[in-house]
């Protein structure tokens, strides 16, 4: 099924006279892209240092799908308030993203926390693309998703929410730093103390907080009958059944790069997109004839 010929979009290369300027990373035309039926991806943060641009307009150029939802937080608009930074490669994105909309693909756009200033937009369409404050989808196998940003469960998990941030790197660097400390408390006549044992407590608390929040969106959804639910907000992606209830959490742009996906069959898939590209074959390498001239000469 996932190979099913895509219904809804026609070939790439229709769309010739597709208004503004170029793009500083020439869009890539490959004749096959990888097709889904629906495409999420959320917390791209566009207009800060922290958005990975070059891996998303990568995604961008080898992917394709009926419907794609930006699920928040795609401009960073609380960064950009505080110091304006815009790259030729966020425009790229824009622009690979208006151009997806003029081909066919529904793009539903439905801002998070960071970019809010487009919320009061939401029941109006810019070039193709929707603005909504949370919509519904239903897979190809019958299942009704919420889709949100998620910070509107912000209010319920407001206790510690920086720990949620608190990675796993920082938690090995605390275990080889507590060993050192050890050491040198021991030599120093002075009682153990663990260093890591308190951070551990808080690194602890980060993946309860992860975890009490996804079960927290998933009974929201509960609530509101609908089989499941798709959000982005805390850059951590998932995908888990609560009683029933899935939870899917399509991760970010930042750290992750991630993007769920649906297959034709209605089957769902997070993609890390690092891995993917690293699963590619690399190109044939081109031959510097001047070189091997000269190694020749030589
Ligand atoms: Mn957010």
């Amino acid at each position: 099924m996932a190979d099913a010929p895509f219904p809804v979009l026609p070939a790439l290369g229709n769309v010739t006279s597709f208004p503004g300027p170029k793009p500083k990373i020439p869009e890539r035309v490959l004749e096959e892209r990888r097709r889904y039926r629906t495409i999420w991806i959320s917390d791209v943060h566009l207009g800060t240092k922290g958005c990975n641009a070059e891996l998303l307009i990568d995604f961008l150029d080898h992917t394709d799908s009926e419907t794609m939802y930006l699920v928040g937080d795609i401009i960073d608009g609380w960064r950009l308030k505080k110091k304006f930074y815009w790259p030729p490669e966020h425009n790229d994105i824009v622009w690979r993203i208006l151009k997806r909309a003029k081909r066919g693909t529904r793009i539903v756009y439905i801002p998070g926390n960071h970019d809010e200033m487009i919320r009061p937009f939401a029941g109006m369409n810019f070039g193709g693309v929707e603005i909504e404050r949370a919509a519904f989808h239903t897979t190809a196998d019958g299942r009704r998703l919420m889709v949100l940003h998620g910070d509107e469960f912000d209010t319920i998990m407001l206790a510690h929410r920086w720990l949620a941030f608190v990675g796993d790197a920082l938690y090995h660097l605390m275990m080889k730093l507590n060993n050192w400390v050890a050491r040198a408390r021991k030599s120093l006549g002075l009682p153990y103390w663990s260093i890591s044992k308190a951070a551990k407590h808080k690194v602890k608390n980060a993946v309860e907080f992860i975890s009490k929040y996804e079960e927290v969106v998933a009974r929201a959804a509960a609530e509101r009958g609908v089989d499941g639910v798709v959000c982005g907000h805390i850059h951590t992606a998932d995908m888990r059944n609560f009683d029933g209830i899935e939870y899917y959490n399509d991760g970010d742009w930042v750290e992750g790069c991630n993007a769920l996906v649906e297959h034709f069959d209605g089957r769902m898939e997070l993609l890390h997109w690092p891995d993917e590209v690293a699963r590619r074959e690399p190109l044939p390498e081109i031959e510097d004839e001047a070189a091997s001239d000269e190694l020749a000469a030589a």
